[in-house]
């Protein structure tokens, strides 16, 4: 298979060249940030740093790290770097709590957005001939509007269906020829199962790549989405506060982790706890610098997304470093009993379990002291009408391969099939009801 690349020699640049771009870039952006943005020239004067103290990419640890904090303290627009009549599109992530977190961009910037996402997507194999059916959400979410722009300065032709109305989407999926399919993860198990109750067999359509994300997903997940889907699933991984979706995105030869398109945006995995920065390879937080945007930089954003970076060659021939698969964020680990359980980890057990459907819900709850964990999972059909002792017996199974592979005990329960609730853009795994 021949490797298509949307910015060839950048993307296979010795790292030599490339960290020489990356340091000219990041001093031209500490030193406009020093100049532009009050609270960062306030931590920095703090921390004792100025501009000129970054001499080599080494020194980038000199530097205050920003968190979500920083964004919400500064709302709506108090870390932008540019005059408001300079920017000419807003995004907001909406958050659970609080504020939202409003990101802006100048028209160099959209450009950028759209130049880093033609570049993930020709990472999954698609070019200009694709007709590319764009079911990330459209609006305040950066999802739906990043890919899209993305895919027409591909050259592609962009479906922009949003998510929703999943019949509907097979129907035009169907109608039009849809060769390249991006949504989340989950919501693209949904759309097989709308195939599925519309009798559509996924061999009949066009589909051939999927690029999945904003969301985790394990491993076992993938296969399940190639499967129903019939096309193969790859891994696309961004976020709103350094640009959305195009910060990196897996290639078809590589056996695993996302390229990270660095010359763009500067990545450090970090200790959580303590703010080190860990050598390659060492799984911590995932930290990054914008290096080229204007109207929303950002410095050492803790992103709280747990992965490792690889600087192994790539059979792709791209030299840009790759992310591991985002095994969860600091701030979604549960700790139950003592054990650190991610969502994820829970969602590989599950999807390996022949009879159960990938959709499910963990419900924390705390009973006197305790913290206790229920896994409530749906059943296939045929299973569930089954007898008794065949859910039983099914029941201890999910029980005792959570305990082997987490070490913690919880409880589980099988539901009807199509009762836990669908989403349209990302899936709520979690629900917890502590009262802390
Ligand atoms: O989710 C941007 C995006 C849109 C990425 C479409 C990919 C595709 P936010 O809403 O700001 O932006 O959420 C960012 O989502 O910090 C991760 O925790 C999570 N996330 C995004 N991509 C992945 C992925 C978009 N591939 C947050 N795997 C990030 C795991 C992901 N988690």
């Amino acid at each position: 298979m021949s490797v298509i690349y949307w910015e060839e020699e950048i993307e296979t640049l010795p790292r030599v060249g490339l960290e020489s771009i990356q340091l000219r870039r990041l001093q031209h952006l500490v030193a406009r940030v020093y100049r532009t943005v009050e609270p960062y020239r306030k931590k920095m004067d703090e921390a004792g740093i100025k501009p000129d103290d970054i001499k080599t990419l080494a020194d980038l640890t000199k530097l205050p790290f920003t968190a979500k904090n920083d964004l919400r303290d500064n709302y709506p627009f108090g870390l932008f770097t540019v005059p408001l009549n300079e920017v000419v599109r807003v995004h907001a992530s909406s958050g659970t709590t609080g504020k939202p977190t409003v990101v802006g961009y100048t028209k160099k910037d959209i450009k950028t957005w759209s130049g880093v996402m033609a570049r993930a997507l020709c990472c999954a194999g698609a070019t200009s001939d694709d007709m590319v059916h764009n079911a990330y959400g459209y609006g305040l979410f950066t999802g739906g509007l990043g890919a899209h722009y993305g895919i027409e300065h591909l050259g592609a032709t962009v479906i922009p269906v949003s998510g929703g109305n999943s019949k509907r989407q097979i129907t035009i999926m169907k109608d039009f020829g849809s060769t390249v399919l991006l949504s989340t993860p989950s919501y693209a198990l949904n759309l097989a199962d709308a195939m599925d109750s519309m009798g559509v067999d996924p061999a009949s359509l066009s589909l051939r790549v999927g690029i999945f994300g904003a969301e985790p997903w394990s491993e076992n997940m993938r296969e399940e989405v190639e499967r129903k889907l019939n096309l193969k699933a790859t891994d696309i991984y961004g976020l709103s506060e350094v640009m959305g979706p195009g910060v990196a995105q897996e290639c078809l030869q590589a056996d695993r982790g996302m390229h990270i398109f660095e010359d763009h945006f500067l990545p450090e995995v970090i200790d959580p706890d303590t703010g080190e920065v860990l050598p390659p390879g060492e799984q911590g937080e995932l930290v990054f610098t914008t290096l080229t945007k204007e109207a929303f930089p950002i410095i050492r954003y803790r992103t709280r997304d747990i992965t490792s970076l690889i600087y192994e060659p790539c059979a792709c021939g791209r030299t840009l470093v790759r992310m591991e698969k985002v095994t969860g964020r600091t701030d979604d680990m549960l700790i139950i009993r003592g054990v650190n359980v991610f969502p994820s980890q829970v969602e590989h057990v599950l999807v390996g379990v022949e009879g159960v459907e990938p959709h499910y819900q963990i419900i924390v709850e705390r009973e006197g002291n305790l913290d206790t964990m229920q896994v409530q999972v749906e059943v296939s059909e045929g299973l569930f009408s089954d007898e008794i002792r065949v859910l039983e017996n099914m029941t201890k199974k999910i029980q005792r391969e959570i305990k082997d592979l987490l070490g913690v005990t919880c409880k589980v329960k099988l539901v009807e099939p199509k009762t836990i609730q669908r989403s349209e853009g990302k899936a709520q795994r979690v629900i917890d009801n502590r009262v802390l």
